[in-house]
């Protein structure tokens, strides 16, 4: 466990506040009140003021999605609490993912500073295997090169209520994913700053959102390596716009090609470490796939479980809309997105009818390796009927998208081809 920064929080206390939710029981005694009566501060509560509760004590976390303005507009709600939820694929037809259609993946509340866009007192700490440890502000931050990127963001759960049989957790369908035009700095200048040792082998990302329940908050890390590739940010800007507080105010982890729980949201330290990091989230089926094929159904030994990184070859279909219906002989434009963790995409195939006859499809070239690529085509059927458009992305190391989803128990980094029924009618 970390030292300084995680310490138990108050909100477990509040916990025990009578007829009031949190959120009404500050709004009724007021901040340094609550405080003061916790004798968490002595008199004067201006500590709160001055924003020193991100040093010692767990800022406070909102329940209330709707002050993060969510759900955002069709969105599909798994749970209001923590907040999770995601976007029907032809929504996601954008090039670039506009905010208002980024999936959102929370394991708790949303941090109060991130509702409010409130900086007071926040630091980014980097410390652990470091000649000199950094403690960070946003003017600071802002001081390094900005850099600008689309980047692919996928939950390792997306897609896991297709898995069979059914496994627990989020029950994603295919929308915990998009593209979005991230900005900021890279890790790499962050980390050179602080003069990495020799020593260090992986990172250790810490937010400042927290669990109520008094489990650990969650905390992922990264290999060194990818920490230093030049590609991996701290973003401060989603689409332009300072980072929503959904999407992790007021900084948070880009790790391109990687599944999205790498991807810190309310940063606030990274802890270089000497040996792999090994928070909850790090440790036993968590974020962790067998290392070998298994029988769906089978749970194998923890020791036989390795950390989940990148993402394999996958594709959406985002035109057409499911379950429409055609005229015989109507063109039908076919379009959707395709990404391969750190590979990049070679082709995409369609079929029209489960597979005996291929289409390939026109590939539109991504801004950068991170980006999804785009993909369209033209069909046209003429006979009436049931059809089932598929979509088989291809990487350029040859692997396609598999037509039945291998298994696995917490239902990660599912990439079966995408199938999409419409019907032709005379
Ligand atoms: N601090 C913090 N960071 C986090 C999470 C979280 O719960 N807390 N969820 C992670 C997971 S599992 C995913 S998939 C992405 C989701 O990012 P988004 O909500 O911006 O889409 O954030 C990651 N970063
Ligand atoms: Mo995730």
């Amino acid at each position: 466990m970390p030292k300084t920064i995680h310490k138990p929080s108050f909100t477990d206390q509040l916990e025990t506040a009578p007829d009031a939710t949190r959120r009404d029981f500050l709004v009724k005694m007021g901040k340094g009140a609550l405080l003061a009566s916790l004798g968490i501060f002595g008199a004067g509560c201006e500590a709160v003021d001055r924003g020193l509760l991100d040093r010692g004590l767990m800022p406070v976390v909102l329940e209330d999605p709707q002050a993060a303005g969510l759900p955002k507009p069709d969105m599909l709600v798994h749970s209001a609490q923590p907040f999770n939820g995601e976007f029907a694929p032809h929504l996601l037809n954008d090039d670039v993912t506009p905010t208002e259609r980024h999936f959102v993946r929370n394991n708790s509340g949303i941090p109060e500073r991130a509702v409010n866009k409130d900086l007071h007192g926040w630091r980014l700490v980097i410390d652990g295997e470091v000649h000199k440890g950094l403690e960070l502000s946003m003017d600071d931050l802002e001081r390094f090169p900005q850099i600008t990127m689309e980047v692919v963001l996928e939950c390792a759960g997306n897609g896991r209520s297709l898995f069979m049989p059914e496994v627990g957790g989020t029950p994603w369908q295919r929308g915990a994913v998009a593209c979005s035009e991230w900005t900021g700095v890279r890790l790499r200048d962050v980390l050179q700053a602080a003069g990495v040792k020799p020593s260090a082998v992986y990172t250790g990302n810490y937010g400042e959102d927290v669990p109520n329940d008094g489990s650990e908050p969650f905390s992922r890390g990264i290999l060194i390596e990818k920490a230093m590739d030049k590609h991996t940010l701290i973003a401060l800007k989603m689409n332009g716009e300072v980072l929503p507080a959904a999407h992790g105010f007021p900084a948070r982890l880009i790790v391109p090609g990687w599944i999205g729980s790498a991807m810190q949201k309310w940063l606030n330290r990274i802890w270089i470490r000497d040996t792999v990091h090994d928070s909850e989230k790090m440790s036993g089926y968590a974020y962790r796939v067998p290392a070998y094929p298994i029988a769906p159904g089978d749970k194998p030994p923890v020791e036989d479980m390795r950390i989940a990184t990148a993402w394999q070859v996958k594709s959406l279909i985002t035109q057409p809309q499911a379950s429409l219906e055609f005229n015989t002989g109507t063109p039908i434009k076919v379009r959707g997105h395709a990404w391969a963790g750190e590979n990049r995409i070679d082709k995409v195939m369609i079929s029209a009818d489960f597979g005996l006859q291929w289409q390939e499809t026109q590939l539109i070239q991504p801004s950068n390796k991170y980006a999804w690529s785009h993909w369209e085509t033209e069909l046209t059927l003429t006979n009436r009927g049931y059809y089932e458009i598929w979509a088989r992305a291809y990487d350029d190391t040859g692997t396609a998208q598999p037509f039945t989803q291998p298994w696995n128990p917490k239902g990660y980094l599912g990439n079966v081809i995408h199938r999409v029924p419409v019907s032709v009618v005379a």
